[in-house]
């Protein structure tokens, strides 16, 4: 097998979970309920009207986890801390309990030798918090810088980075935009409201997390993607450019540039976000690296119907169109908008039904859609984008928000009934694919 991509020498090889989506164990040991956990109580959310009591079991069976990632010889792992594991209310008393479990899953990586990469916020808040008003509250900021900076002290010279967000813009726009994600809020006043107090808690978090001095990395997770115009009139690209504006500049340039960019500003109107003096200075400090998640481009037809995205290269099965080259685009337009720091791929990877050959989960099309974006990643590369990892999204198949268990991600099967992890053919693909790159590092 040979293949065309070349990566650095160091380049990190990973996977990449999240706590509500595998963890379980919802109400043991002293954890408090998350909007997540609420959110699926109505099972109305959720396709499959599904929750995540037990999801992958992760939380009993982390062992047998590291174990699989250590049999695919990766680098690094990517995963989250459930804030209302470590502190039940979101303020007042940590929860000993529930940072022993992952002072477990760290011993666990560290005795096989896999880089951890924690990010703070991956979407489940504790409920106690929603009901003091939640993101929409100011002072659910501070309540995550010192979360934070208690994950900082405890934690932050074992893990190799720790990212504040996960995809604000998700948490904004589908947790309070359009309610398809926990807290269940349709409101677009809110959600550009919450979008810049997600960006204000990562400031704060900073600096918290500065203050102990910790050798990992500090940083955030954005969603990314590009916006193209369907056609090339004025209004498709005028579409395009402020569909780029709401999503990727709205969140970029905040951190890199100290302000909000003016084309979205001037869009949300009465909308626009309640800042106070110096809350931009806080946004605006040095982040050690940019996580990006990229799965799609944008793409933006202002005819009615929409012109529909050509799809050359298919659709995933949730409906996402595959475009690879997006990647290189994006990075490369990154790259000449913004000061970056090393950039991580933090998320990219696809969900595909089953297909069983033989008993083995043949998930062809899950090999094509990494090898692809690989290819397109060692292209922003060579075009000199700081790229020092990859995680594939996801090791395990596992809860998939409001699509509940039915989209699977993993390139490891879950048979939710008994729990039994089995590779799937991306799973063996990947750990050929890193072996090689790694047979090539030591040869160079
Ligand atoms: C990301 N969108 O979610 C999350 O970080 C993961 O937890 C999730 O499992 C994965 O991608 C796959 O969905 C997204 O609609 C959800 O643009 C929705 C969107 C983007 C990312």
């Amino acid at each position: 097998m040979t293949y065309t991509s070349h990566f650095p020498a160091d380049f990190q090889w990973g996977v990449a979970t999240s706590a509500f989506q595998i963890e379980g164990a919802a109400y043991e040991d002293g954890k408090g309920p998350s909007i997540w956990d609420r959110f699926c109580e109505n099972p109305n959310n959720i396709k499959d009207q599904s929750n995540g009591l037990i999801a992958c079991d992760h939380y009993h069976r982390y062992q047998e986890d590291v174990d699989l990632m250590a049999s695919l010889k990766l680098d690094t792992y990517r995963f989250s801390m459930a804030w209302p594991r470590v502190q039940a209310l979101g303020k007042g008393a940590w929860n000993e309990a529930g940072f022993d479990f992952y002072d477990r899953l760290l011993d666990a990586l560290a005795k096989k030798n896999i880089a951890a990469h924690l990010t703070l916020y991956h979407w489940d808040l504790p409920q106690a918090l929603q009901d003091a008003g939640g993101w929409l509250s100011r002072d659910t900021t501070y309540r995550f810088a010192d979360y934070a900076q208690e994950v900082a002290r405890r934690f932050g010279n074992r893990v190799a980075s720790i990212a504040t967000h996960n995809e604000p813009w998700c948490t904004a726009n589908l947790g309070h935009g359009n309610a398809q994600f926990a807290p269940g809020i349709a409101d677009e006043k809110s959600a550009i409201q919450v979008s810049h107090h997600l960006l204000l808690s990562h400031g704060l978090a900073m600096s918290a997390m500065r203050a102990e001095h910790v050798s990992a990395d500090l940083g955030i997770v954005l969603n990314q993607w590009t916006a193209d115009a369907a056609t090339a009139s004025d209004a498709d690209r005028a579409m395009a450019e402020l569909e780029y504006a709401r999503s990727v500049q709205w969140f970029m340039d905040p951190i890199f540039k100290g302000r909000y960019p003016e084309l979205a500003l001037r869009a949300h109107g009465d909308k626009a976000p309640i800042v106070h003096a110096g809350d931009m200075e806080v946004i605006h400090q040095a982040i050690d690296f940019l996580g990006v998640n990229y799965y799609f481009r944008a793409w933006c037809s202002a005819a009615n119907p929409p012109i529909p995205a050509p799809a050359l290269q298919g659709v995933t099965d949730m409906g996402w169109e595959i475009y690879p080259q997006g990647l290189t685009e994006l990075l490369i337009a990154l790259q000449a908008e913004y000061k970056l720091p090393p950039i991580y791929i933090t998320e990219n990877g696809m969900a595909a039904a089953d297909q069983i050959v033989d008993g083995k989960v043949a998930d062809t099309a899950r090999i094509e859609y990494v090898r692809k974006h690989l290819d397109a990643l060692s292209q922003a590369i060579d075009a000199g984008v700081d790229v020092r990892g990859y995680f594939l999204w996801s090791l395990l198949d596992n809860f998939e928000w409001n699509s509940g268990y039915s989209k699977r991600f993993g390139i490891v099967h879950v048979d939710y009934a008994t729990q039994t992890r089995q590779l799937k053919d991306s799973a063996i693909w990947y750990r050929d694919f890193v072996t090689q790159q790694r047979a090539r590092r030591a040869r160079a």
